[in-house]
Parts: structure tokens; sequence; C-alpha cells
């Protein structure tokens, strides 16, 4: 009997997958930006988080596991009202996920989708992540039915931005926050690393999943309704004027620039409570 015991498994393996969907979801939210939030505040209203903004449902065993990707520089007002309000969320959803927020050092231009590269890069580098929330910091969602993971085509989630009038912009739109599983994302060569500036890169994101035959899954526009905090455009991310020449050739580039021409420095890596922060050095364009 002894014996027995001494070979019962970890409690761990005892557990049921979570279910679905997840039960303490409440439908529509609240959210509002009109006070600011503390971190110390956050941090005391989500006592479970592990280091580094990580978190694994205790009583089950969650359905995926997901890194949540935010590209950054300067919007630390942002990210508080965005770990405010998406910890509880995403806890709710029952989710085994980490928080990466990927800071591109220096003034040059913004580069979005290389910072995503790297979040998908150094995520991996913790866990065997096996789905990716590519997010903006300034979007944060109105109901928590639209659960952060994966689905068997790459997902839209932020569908009905309040900036956009709660509609979708045009059919092609991936931008936003969006969710690509591993082999979604390699099938791609995950996303160019050339695109300076703002705007395009979503939009050559689509056509690498289009080219591949894939499709864009999405949340309905009741539960996939967004607020966008109000910002004016950052400096050193003007519209980017190349990207319209660069859209005319995504079908010829994207095999050689993507996840496979990744090239970039860390900085320094900080571990909170409430998310870990690469800060990174994206280089120029060539
Ligand atoms: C589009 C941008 C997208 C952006 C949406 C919504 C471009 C490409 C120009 C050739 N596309 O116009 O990146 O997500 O607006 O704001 O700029």
């Amino acid at each position: 009997l002894s014996a027995l015991n001494k070979s019962a498994p970890p409690t761990d393996a005892k557990l049921d997958r979570c279910p679905d969907p997840p039960p303490a979801l409440v439908g529509p939210l609240r959210i509002e930006f009109s006070d600011p939030v503390s971190m110390d505040t956050i941090r005391a209203e989500n006592p479970n988080l592990r280091e580094g903004g990580r978190y694994k449902p205790k009583d089950c065993i969650a359905l995926q596991k997901v890194a949540i990707i935010i590209p950054f520089r300067n919007r630390d007002e942002h990210l508080k009202f965005w770990l405010y309000y998406l910890h509880p969320i995403l806890q709710r959803q029952q989710l085994d996920y980490g928080v990466y927020v990927i800071n591109q050092d220096g003034e040059f231009r913004f580069n979005r989708a290389k910072l995503l590269n790297i979040g998908y890069v150094e995520a991996l580098k913790d866990y065997d992540y096996e789905c990716f929330i590519f997010s903006d910091v300034d979007l944060i969602p109105m109901d928590d039915r639209n659960i952060y993971k994966c689905s068997s085509q790459p997902r839209h989630l932020s569908v009905a931005i309040d900036k956009f009038g709660f509609r979708l912009p045009y059919t092609q739109i991936f931008g936003g926050v969006s969710a690509l599983t591993k082999e979604q994302y390699l099938h791609i060569n995950g996303f160019s690393n050339n695109y300076w500036g703002w705007g395009g890169e979503d939009d050559d994101i689509y056509k690498r999943l289009a080219f591949k035959r894939m499709f864009i899954s999405r949340p309905n526009s009741i539960v996939g309704r967004y607020r966008m905090i109000v910002h004016h455009r950052d400096e050193k991310n003007e519209p980017n004027p190349e990207s319209f020449n660069n859209l005319m050739r995504t079908l010829q580039t994207m095999n050689k620039d993507g996840a496979n021409s990744l090239v970039y420095q860390i900085v320094r890596v900080e571990k909170d409570q409430l998310y870990t922060k690469v800060t990174v050095d994206v280089g120029k364009p060539a």
C-alpha cells in the first residue's frame, strides 16, 4: 500500500481540463479611462500572478498556453490600464498565460511587426506556449466572452473598436489584437521586419495568411467590442511612406523576410509581478 501511495501521480495530473466556456465569465464590461490606476493597486488586486505576469488556473488544466505580446514604447499610462483590465479577464478565462511587453529602445521609427516577432522568440524562451496573442497596448476588450486564445484559423479579436464606430473598417483588417498558433505563425514565416513607422504591417500579415490559404476567424461584433485609449500619434511613428510598395511585394519577400531573418539585441529584461518587459534594440533599415 505504501509503495502504491508513493507512486501516486502528483495532484496536478488529476486535474481535468478547464470547462469550455469558462464558468466565471460575466459578459459586457464597463471600461473607463478617466481615473488613473496605480501599479501597486493592480498588483494587490491580482495576488495570484507569478513573477513575469504569469498565471495558470489551479483547479483545472487550461485549454491553451498563451503568450500575450504587446509592442511598446513610452506608453506607461496605457500599459497600466491594459494590465488593470486584462489580468482579471484573462484569469476568468482560465488561461495558462504570460504577458510580454516588448519595448523598443531608442528613438528611431517604431517597428511594430518586428517587435511582435521578438515577442514570439522571447516568450518561447520561458515556456512552451502554443498560442500567441499580439495586442496593441491601447485596446481593451469590452466583453470577457472574447476569449484570448487561438482557433483553427488565425483569429482577429478587435473587430468592433469604438474609434471605428464599433465596426470593422475593412474586411481584411488584421491589426489591433490578433491570435496565431505557433503553427500558423511559422507557416507564414512570422511577420515582416521591414515596416518602419505607422501602418501597413498588419495588412502584410493578412497577405501572408491569405497567400497560405488561411482565412480570418472573428468573434461577432457584440462580443468583439473594444475601447481604444484616446491618444495622439506618437513621435517617431509617422505613417510609413514605404508601406504601399512593401505591400505590393509581400508574396516575393515573405519567405526571406520574417521569423527566419530576425536580428535584434536584448538591452534588458525586467520581471514584474504583472509582466515581463524586454527592452530591445531593433536596429535600422538595411
Ligand atoms: C490602414 C493601415 C493599417 C491600419 C488600419 C486601421 C496602411 C497601409 C497603406 C498602404 N494600412 O490604412 O495598418 O491597421 O488602417 O487603422 O497604412
